[in-house]
């Protein structure tokens, strides 16, 4: 392995100051009421960067009361969509006079590549913002004719208070998928991002006010699972919860949700992705889309590849020019132009990748390449490829949420549909052929929620994004995304004599 840049003496810190670490209530920064903090930590030295006002179940309250107060009687559910479409449109230029600080907070934050945060990441969010603005003026029910003498429409009404809850990943990406389409609906929200990334979703709350989004719509209230999330899944007041993260925590917030004034839930969860190549593949095309699939944000994305499944006429060559590609990685400081893999989020993920790594050994897969932390500090993982992987080991059933790859050999297609389908989760696959009829069959036959054929982690906020079976429901992006912040109402009077 090249060891990038994580332990020399040639620094590529590009620190961000950092202006916002307090709550965001109301169109205010304030304390949290306990006034208790906690630490915002550097994933490439293991370092404090700053602490955090850490909100929680009182927080969380204030924050709902300025959100149901603007929705109850703010301008923003009131306005024109285009007026809102038009308020959000100066959010995304907003963010994209300030593409490289932000960029920079969640490097420093999450250890996210900086050049992803500056091409991808941040102009992505204002793309996002640009798409529901769009959209906000175009949100309509429909007229029905209906039988016995009545007619009715149907009216789209925003749900109401939503509370969003984010994991750390995507910090800017998983704010805008949520925050965009909730705008252009009219609602009004509370957002809580994960505990390990809060940066940037506070500087987003304030270039919301800049943009001229009213007090109280946007809330963003910092802290832990535990207290702050788990007060925003069990509040009466909120309408509905919109939740990214784990299975373990979607149950929890799907059960509170229930026990306490069933609001509606959309959760979008774990992941086990299988990608099938077949032996017509071109073999270089196919070695770049499972590397990048696999290792793309270090693993720590719910789509991973992380089960690719090889046909034998291939299999040998594939695997040694993959395993050739992952040993020229190069891990190190992600504001390194030149490292492609920067440290996992935080401590505990590190040590729960490494200890998936044990397994696979322990449970007798072949370890082809890395399997190590890179470097004497910090949370970098080498890039990891098992071989010989069965179906039922741990490494082939579990999420492991960073770079480690489990490769199978199949033979037919009917084999290769059974096997992928054989997981809890259903979130994304991908399938690498020339031939259309393979394509289409597998693509029709695998339970997933995006099917990705000759490509992979192919996002677009147009294309609607979310889990079949375990791996959660609800769609994110898309327009149908702007269906889980609305409640339709039907509207019935009688009509006489109406002659069609
Ligand atoms: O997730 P959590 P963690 C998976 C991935 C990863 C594992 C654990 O496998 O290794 O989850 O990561 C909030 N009530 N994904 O522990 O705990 C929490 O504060 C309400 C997949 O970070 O699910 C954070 O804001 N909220 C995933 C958010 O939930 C609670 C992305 C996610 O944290 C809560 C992240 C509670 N009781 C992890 N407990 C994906 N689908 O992309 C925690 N939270």
């Amino acid at each position: 392995y090249c060891n990038g840049s994580s332990d020399q003496s040639e620094s590529f810190d590009r620190i961000p100051p950092i202006q916002f670490t307090k709550l965001f209530i109301n169109g205010k920064f304030v304390d949290s009421i306990s006034g208790k903090t906690f630490e915002a930590v550097d994933p490439r030295t293991g370092e404090v960067i700053t602490r955090i006002a850490e909100g929680d179940a009182e927080d969380i309250d204030l924050a709902v009361e300025a959100a149901r107060h603007a929705f109850d009687h703010g301008p923003w559910p009131r306005l024109s969509g285009f007026e809102r479409g038009r308020i959000m449109m100066k959010f995304a230029d907003l963010i994209e006079e300030n593409i490289e600080e932000i960029a920079a907070l969640d490097t420093i934050n999450v250890g996210k590549l900086y050049a992803h945060g500056k091409v991808l990441d941040v102009p992505g969010a204002a793309r996002t913002l640009r798409y529901f603005a769009g959209a906000a003026d175009k949100i309509h029910g429909t007229v029905l004719k209906l039988s016995k003498g009545l007619q009715g429409y149907t009216l789209r009404e925003p749900i109401g208070v939503v509370g969003h809850i984010i994991p750390w990943n995507f910090p800017t990406v998983m704010f805008f998928m949520k925050v965009a389409p909730a705008l252009a609906s009219g609602c009004t929200m509370v957002v809580k991002p994960a505990e390990q990334s809060p940066l940037s979703a506070l500087y987003y709350a304030h270039l919301a006010k800049l943009a001229g989004i009213p007090d109280g719509v946007i809330n963003v209230v910092n802290g832990f699972g535990e207290t702050a999330g788990a007060a925003i899944s069990a509040h009466m007041d909120i309408d509905k919860v919109s939740f990214t993260g784990s299975t373990e925590v979607g149950r929890k917030i799907m059960a509170a949700a229930a026990a306490s004034n069933l609001k509606p839930v959309s959760l979008e969860l774990g992941g086990k992705s299988p990608l099938l190549i077949f032996d017509d593949a071109d073999i270089n095309e196919a070695v770049n889309i499972a590397f990048g699939g696999m290792f793309f944000n270090k693993g720590e994305i719910c789509v991973a590849s992380s089960r690719v499944y090889v046909q034998e006429g291939i299999y040998e060559k594939f695997v040694n020019k993959l395993v050739e590609k992952a040993k020229s990685s190069v891990v190190g400081d992600p504001f390194d132009p030149q490292v492609h893999q920067g440290p996992q989020v935080d401590k505990k993920q590190f040590e729960k990748i490494l200890s998936y790594v044990e397994h696979g050994k322990r449970e007798g897969a072949t370890l082809l390449t890395g399997g190590k932390r890179v470097g004497q500090k910090g949370y970098y993982i080498e890039p990891t490829i098992f071989a010989d992987v069965k179906d039922d080991m741990i490494i082939a059933k579990e999420e492991i949420f960073g770079p480690v790859m489990s490769l199978m050999k199949f033979k037919t297609m009917e084999e290769a549909i059974k096997r992928a389908n054989n997981t809890t989760y259903g979130l994304a696959a991908g399938i690498i052929t020339k031939d259309l009829n393979v394509a289409n069959t597998v693509s029709r036959s695998i339970r997933a929620g995006i099917i990705w054929i000759n490509c992979y982690i192919a996002f677009d906020v147009d294309c609607p994004y979310g889990g079949y079976k375990m791996s959660g429901f609800g769609r994110d992006y898309g327009l149908e995304a702007l269906n889980q912040y609305h409640q339709i109402k039907s509207v019935v009077t009688p009509i006489h004599d109406s002659p069609w």
